[in-house]
């Protein structure tokens, strides 16, 4: 059964959950703009597509309860980062570092923390690219100011880390070693073939370049 919160402690939760939308919505409003940018004069967009959720009050319930802390919402808004996220869905691995580039230089929000599993995979296998943004909510929240966590990877990565954390949760954390062996077998096939389309997506961009057409 999944845990819950005490009904008051549910009650604040639910009010603070509505300022993680209103911080979702900001987020989402700024990357569908930098998309419909890219493709202006029919560009390419290194974005491929977006992805949002917050978590639910069961699955927040769940992580305090696995960190060892006490089911408030006071303790869910201050040790979890992740309550409200988007997840940018790339074509290519090198797209990710661009946009990480490209969020870091926007002036409303503020980079807390990064963290690259493209360089350094996660034990199991997992490759994202993580960044945690403090966005100024404005408006009637005036001054303050709201954490959300943008998970970018390629749509092999995703595939991949969709599947790994529905096999998780039929295990619920105590996946079988042949599982995750082959798990972790499919990660690095993944990388490789990601690695493999990024090359024949060069050759393809060489070969429109007209300042290479022009010499053959
Ligand atoms: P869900 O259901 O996706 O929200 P910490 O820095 O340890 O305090 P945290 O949150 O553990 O905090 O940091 P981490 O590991 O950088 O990022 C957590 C999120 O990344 C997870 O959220 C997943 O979305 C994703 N993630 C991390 N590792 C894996 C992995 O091995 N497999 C998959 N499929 N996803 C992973 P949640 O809350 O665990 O889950």
């Amino acid at each position: 059964m999944l845990p819950r919160f005490p009904q008051d402690e549910f009650d604040k939760l639910k009010l603070a959950l509505v300022k993680y939308n209103c911080a979702l919505a900001i987020v989402m409003t700024k990357l569908n703009n930098l998309d419909a940018y890219y493709h202006r004069d029919g560009g390419i967009s290194p974005i491929d597509h977006l992805m949002q959720r917050i978590k639910s009050p069961e699955s927040i319930a769940a992580k305090l309860l696995k960190k060892d802390l006490p089911l408030t919402a006071e303790e869910a808004q201050k040790k979890l980062k992740d309550i409200a996220g988007v997840r940018i869905i790339c074509s290519y691995a090198k797209n990710i570092y661009e946009l990480a580039e490209v969020l870091r230089a926007q002036d409303d929000f503020n980079v807390v923390s990064e963290k690259d599993y493209l360089t350094e995979p996660k034990q199991s296998g997992y490759r994202s690219y993580h960044m945690i943004m403090e966005v100024k909510l404005g408006g009637l929240f005036g001054d303050e100011v709201c954490l959300v966590e943008i998970q970018l990877r390629t749509a092999a990565m995703d595939f991949w880390a969709q599947l790994e954390h529905k096999v998780r949760y039929k295990y619920g954390g105590d996946m079988p070693q042949h599982l995750s062996d082959e798990l972790q077998n499919c990660a690095e096939q993944i990388h490789i073939l990601d690695d493999r389309m990024y090359l024949i997506h060069e050759i393809v961009e060489m070969i429109n370049d007209p300042a290479i057409a022009e010499k053959n």
